[in-house]
């Protein structure tokens, strides 16, 4: 079953297909992924299993080191602005970066995890306790044939936590990039050599206030904007911000699950303003009431909060809860399961689009990698360094042109950029290093 068909058709809106320079692109450089479930064997003992699943990347082509050491941070940095979305806001961000050593190489993951459990079961606390005392164990000392083989290792008999399984398993691919010496966009077999950006935008307090920086937006170049909307911030906000930036305006709501089944009447009056997609009206598990829903508004649901793994977004589709999947690698567990849901939404022609979790720039270099895969062919929530930080903790910052479009470091090890280790020193406020 295919979700509709009814691809966003937002007029003006930009797609990552054609972007790359002039010339065919590369072909992928892994087998595609399929959406088999790990067959967990007996035990629970470290280290990868036989029959694991299915494989991402010929191992091959990307030894992992094995890894020796793994080092836990957390730093705080102060957001430029606040950020208010329907469940709660902040002023600074508490982030744990995981770094991972080996043979002489490095790889750095960043957990998306917030300071509160209100976009998911997770926070930077029980982060930092899963990967401490269940999951960074299972890595070290451990010789994996690639990074594909990490998530298995993490995923067996440990429920959920997928932002702390994420952080190590994408700093794995990280590390596996920057032994090979090639970068971790070819690596996931990305393709594209620019991509398109969209900025997400807190809740405001005031119609005129949201459309001041929807205006600003338009004017800084983005190609997506994204309102965040609640009960009584809603259809008035985003009506105004319409009438303002006009009927071409590539624009988009996210509810983070504010909403009931009951309010579909009312969300329904957002059809006539023409956006992209509604992202996540309600319950952050649910998918049967927002089928239900779907079926009631002309306006395409995308899922956020929902798709938790490959499962999910196949559930999606053979229910019809939504047409378009935010990817976010750290809600799904990492890169081996991003790979899997882009592989099967891009069969069952769903659009995908990656989602942004406020990262620093080390977060932001993995989702770049990621959305320069194919099926990748809706703007990002891939702002620039200078929307978030005084300062980054990436050496160069991530920057965007005056036209909305970030480049992919596609030439460069890794994630392309350099970690700053003394600014990520200056901002640390605790630390734990793991020895094999
Ligand atoms: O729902 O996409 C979301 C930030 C924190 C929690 C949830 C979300 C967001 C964003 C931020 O929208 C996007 C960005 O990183 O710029
Ligand atoms: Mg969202």
């Amino acid at each position: 079953m295919t979700a509709g068909g009814q691809a966003p058709s937002g007029p003006g809106l930009p797609t990552a297909g054609d972007t790359g320079p002039a010339g065919t692109p590369p072909a992928p450089a892994r087998a595609a992924v399929g959406l088999t479930a790990g067959s967990a064997g007996p035990g629970a003992g470290p280290g990868p299993g036989p029959g694991a699943g299915v494989t991402a990347v010929a191992p091959s082509l990307a030894p992992l080191p094995r890894i020796e050491a793994i080092e836990l941070r957390e730093i705080r940095m102060a957001l430029k602005e606040p950020f208010r979305i329907s469940s709660g806001i902040q002023s600074h961000r508490r982030i744990l970066l995981v770094r991972l050593a080996g043979e002489g190489a490095e790889g750095w993951g960043e957990c998306v995890a917030g300071e509160l459990p209100n976009y998911s079961a997770e926070s930077t606390d029980t982060a930092w306790l899963a990967i401490r005392e269940w999951l960074a164990p299972r890595l070290l000392g451990q010789r994996f044939a690639g990074p594909d083989e990490v998530w298995p290792a993490l995923d067996r008999n440990v429920r959920g936590h997928n932002m702390a399984k994420a952080a190590l398993e994408m700093a794995a691919w990280e590390l596996a990039a920057r032994a090979a010496g090639r970068s971790l966009a070819e690596l996931l077999g990305g393709v594209s050599a620019r991509l398109p950006v969209g900025v997400s935008l807190g809740i405001q307090d005031s119609p005129a206030a949201l459309v001041a920086k929807a205006s600003a937006a338009r004017e800084r170049g983005y190609r997506k904007i994204k309102l965040k909307i609640e009960p009584g911030s809603d259809v008035d906000f985003v009506r105004a911000v319409r009438r303002e930036l006009g009927p071409q305006a590539p624009l988009m709501a996210d509810a983070n699950s504010a909403y009931r089944l009951e309010d579909a009447p009312h969300l329904a009056l957002l059809d006539e303003l023409d956006l992209l997609m509604i992202e996540q009206p309600l319950a952050w598990d649910d998918l049967l009431r927002h089928a239900e829903l779907q079926r009631r508004l002309r306006t395409p649901v995308c899922l956020d909060e929902s798709i938790t793994s490959p499962e999910r977004a196949a559930d999606m589709i053979a229910l019809g809860a939504g047409r378009i999947v935010n990817v976010k690698p750290g809600r799904v567990g990492g890169f081996r399961q991003s790979l899997a849901i882009h592989d099967l939404c891009a069969r069952a022609g769903v659009p995908v689009w990656c989602g942004g979790m406020l990262e620093s720039g080390i977060g932001r270099g993995h989702n770049v990698a990621l959305a320069s895969l194919p099926n990748f062919t809706l703007p990002g929530d891939l702002s620039p360094s200078e929307r978030y930080w005084d300062r980054d903790v990436v050496e160069p910052e991530w920057t965007m042109d005056g036209a909305g479009w970030i480049d992919v470091p596609r030439g460069r090890p890794g994630i392309g950029v350099t970690v700053d280790r003394s600014r990520i020193e200056a901002l640390t406020v605790r630390r734990d290093e793991l020895r094999a």
